[in-house]
């Protein structure tokens, strides 16, 4: 027994937390179940956790120069706001939740373990349950846990002093939603990637599904009218089309936000912070500073390349033997190695207006809650809704629906935080899904109770159920082979 707990503490904390570890395994596994030389095996292992953690260096490294500039708006103008960011949005539950609910959050690895369980079984058995996805993202599993433990605490507070039951609806409703979010993606990506054989195990799948649905609806092409205009086909003239180089873009357009954003900062506040000194440009600091955006792009994207053939070409073994018509929900910066990629660029700077016509918004109404932009959502939501939305609707789309997500981003968090009173606490965790359909489950279960939750996982499992009957012959097909559904769908127009 005592073996076992070892094992099982190593892989929770080791593996199931650590994404390149988690998609290493997995790939590990796929490649025995096939059968492949053990050499080939170790490669392809080694090849995709080593492509993850460039990834994690890219994402980790926008994060991190970033996030101090938006958050230094808080402090520059001495605003007692409750920031949006998985980071700050896990501090202030580790930071309220004793206080508030009495009890601390020592259960986490254990939820996550049940989570996953029930997770495998909705794809173990999606004959009937229609779940095509593995969540395999584990750090963004345990910000969840976090947020939906206070979520949960706040809206039926006869669990407080039941742990068993406590558990149960956690892992409950957590992994069907991880289940059915990823499941979501699924159509968003495969188009994206033209079958590249991933689905995005994240914060904003919702926000993915609903953005690509709406780029189709209000800009997608219609009969008899002309083509849309993605980002990649613009062809724009003379100066401006430097812009059409993804580097020169993404450098040129941080600069102008970004230089903006710091210049209303103030040299004084980067100067305290340790960020430069005194004695320095401060216009040499911006620049640089807003040049670093592109460096991580690319490092992002070579990650991207290093691991996804090795993680999907694998993952067959795994959907051949174990999960059948399965593929794995990945990092949503994954499918930043596809489509346009300036597609990324203008999504987050679309969001990121969105996010400041909210923030004024909020400041001019008196609002009691206010929301300070955090870098994660602000770039990795919109970013992501983006570059789906241009794919469907065009440059327009990827303009627009980022926009209105930066507008939900600010609202929803806003009224989320200040109800369950993490904005207390100084952050929410503030990614789009959690800013729409978790204070949706939030107010069914706080009016309706245990109802409440049913009323919750029913809904959550109909989905993908209504997706299949909406297209039987090509929901699996999507999947299990790319090409022949696409074939599929030409003769299903014609
Ligand atoms: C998150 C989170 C991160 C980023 C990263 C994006 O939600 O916690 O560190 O997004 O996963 O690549």
């Amino acid at each position: 027994m005592q073996i076992l707990s070892a094992i099982w503490n190593f892989f929770a904390t080791y593996i199931l937390q650590k994404a390149p570890y988690m998609v290493g395994f997995l790939t590990l596994v796929g490649y025995c179940l096939m059968g492949k030389k053990w050499y080939d095996t170790l490669a392809g292992t080694l090849k995709a956790i080593i492509g993850m953690l460039i990834l994690n260096v890219g994402s980790g490294g926008l994060t991190s120069n970033f996030r101090p500039i938006l958050a230094g708006l808080k402090d520059r103008f001495n605003l007692t706001a409750c920031v949006i960011d998985p980071y700050y949005g896990q501090n202030a539950v580790t930071a309220g939740v004793e206080e508030t609910f009495g009890k601390g959050f020592a259960q986490v690895m254990t939820l996550l373990l049940i989570a996953f369980i029930v997770n495998i079984l909705l794809v173990r058995f999606n004959k009937i349950t229609k779940c095509r996805t593995l969540f395999t993202t584990g750090h963004v599993q345990v910000q969840q846990a976090a947020t939906a433990y206070w979520l949960i605490l706040f809206a039926l507070p006869a669990l407080r002093d039941n742990n068993v039951a406590l558990l149960i609806v956690m892992s409950v409703i957590l992994g069907a939603y991880w289940a059915v979010g990823s499941n979501l993606t699924v159509k968003p990506m495969q188009e994206l990637t033209e079958g590249a054989g991933f689905a995005i195990a994240h914060q904003q799948m919702f926000g993915i599904r609903l953005g690509s649905w709406l780029a189709e609806k209000l800009f997608g092409e219609k009969e008899g009218k002309r083509k849309v205009k993605k980002v990649g086909d613009l062809e724009l003239p003379g100066f401006f089309s430097i812009f059409n180089e993804n580097m020169v873009c993404t450098a040129i357009l941080m600069t102008v936000f970004f230089g903006i954003i710091m210049s209303i900062i103030g040299k004084d506040f980067f100067v305290a912070s340790g960020a430069t000194k005194e004695s320095e440009s401060f216009v040499f600091y911006v620049f640089n500073t807003c040049l670093q955006f592109a460096v991580y792009l690319a490092i992002l994207q070579l990650g991207v390349r290093t691991f996804v053939a090795e993680l999907t070409a694998s993952f067959q073994g795994i959907a051949d033997k174990l999960l059948p018509a399965s593929v794995p929900g990945v990092d949503c910066a994954v499918c930043y190695g596809f489509g346009d990629s300036n597609a990324v660029t203008f999504g987050f700077l679309a969001g990121l207006t969105g996010q400041i016509v909210a923030i004024l918004t909020l400041i001019l109404i008196g609002s009691p809650t206010l929301i300070i932009c955090g870098f994660v959502p602000v770039f990795f939501d919109n970013a992501t809704i983006g570059l789906v939305a241009n794919e469907k609707g065009g440059l327009k789309a990827c303009l627009v629906i980022p926009f209105f997500s930066g507008l939900i981003q600010v609202f929803g968090s806003a009224l989320i935080a200040g109800w369950v009173g993490l904005a207390d606490y100084g952050g929410y965790l503030g990614m789009f899904d959690w800013d729409t359909v978790w204070p949706l489950f939030t107010v069914a279960m706080r009016f309706l109770g245990y109802f409440g939750v049913a009323l919750v996982v029913i809904v959550l499992l109909a989905i993908p159920q209504i997706e299949y009957r909406m297209d039987p012959e090509g929901y699996f097909l999507i999947t299990e082979d790319y090409d022949a559904y696409v074939e599929y769908k030409e003769k299903k127009k014609a």
